[in-house]
């Protein structure tokens, strides 16, 4: 089974920064907020989900996106921002690494689906979403939704500052581990993180999350979530997650939960 992976870019935006001077930066991170609310917004309609990776360049689960749909994404964002131009790179593959380096080949090979719009893919997902007997959902997502557990109270002990310090430390460990595993790591705000994580087994999962745990003196929960689509999985996850949390306040002590929606 294949998950989809959408890599979005804005395209020329260094030399467009330039153009508006010096005094930019806050005018840059409005922009940056506001393009990334209504790209998630035209994302999770579609019932996939948008990580942010960097500013000018995001992340999405896009299964079941057909070439169309992402046709009609970029004209949205070119209707809304004017002189602003995304192309976006689609990919298919057995683990999340794998369909994010299907993507970006098709975009470095120049896979143009359209030769006056910007989306790229390989000829084998054209023909996928061509042929309606194929059909795209024989896809699926697995995500892990991460979660220091208690954080609240090592917030009440260390500045705002340093926990930031400790958080990112932590992503980087995330990230290393994962990636060994073919798997995505993003950072979703506070304690949060999430893993594009399809072909890694629970038992593999739970022995990651004890090393990190090990070498950051740290408590993690971790709900797995599995579904056809990018939000569901995303949606299960974190229901996997509360879940955690629930048997926690009942006495019950399990740190990964797994939860598979069909
Ligand atoms: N992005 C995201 N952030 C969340 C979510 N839940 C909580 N947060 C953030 O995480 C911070 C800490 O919240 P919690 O993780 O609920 O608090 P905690 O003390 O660690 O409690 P437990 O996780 O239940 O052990 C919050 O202040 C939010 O910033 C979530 O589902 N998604
Ligand atoms: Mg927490």
């Amino acid at each position: 089974m294949t998950i989809q992976i959408t890599i979005i870019k804005i395209e020329g935006y260094g030399p467009w920064t330039l153009k508006l001077g010096s005094d930019r930066e806050a005018q840059l991170q409005i922009f940056q907020a506001s393009f990334y609310s209504d790209l998630q917004n035209l994302f999770t309609k579609r019932n996939c989900i948008l990580y942010f990776n960097r500013f000018d360049e995001l992340i999405a689960i896009s299964n079941g996106l057909s070439i169309n749909d992402h046709l009609f994404i970029e004209q949205e964002i070119n209707d809304m921002y004017k002189g602003i131009e995304i192309s976006m790179a689609i990919g298919t593959g057995e683990t999340p690494l794998d369909a994010n380096f299907a993507a970006h080949n098709s975009r470095k090979n120049n896979r143009l689906v359209n030769k006056s719009k910007l989306v790229y893919a390989s000829e084998q997902i054209q023909l996928m979403y061509n042929n309606s007997a194929k059909s795209p959902m024989d896809m699926f997502a697995q995500v892990l939704h991460i979660d220091i557990d208690n954080s609240t109270k090592a917030s009440n002990m260390l500045s705002p500052y340093e926990i930031t310090a400790k958080i990112m430390e932590m992503f980087s460990k995330i990230i290393e581990m994962f990636i060994e595993q073919k798997s995505m790591t993003f950072f979703l705000g506070g304690d949060n993180f999430m893993v594009i994580s399809n072909t890694v087994s629970k038992e593999k999962v739970s022995e990651i999350i004890n090393k990190i745990q090990d070498s950051q003196n740290i408590k993690l929960n971790c709900g797995i979530g599995r579904a056809a689509t990018g939000r569901k999985a995303v949606q299960a996850a974190t229901e996997a997650l509360d879940t955690i949390r629930s048997l926690r306040d009942k006495g019950i002590l399990q740190p990964v939960y797994e939860i598979e929606w069909h």
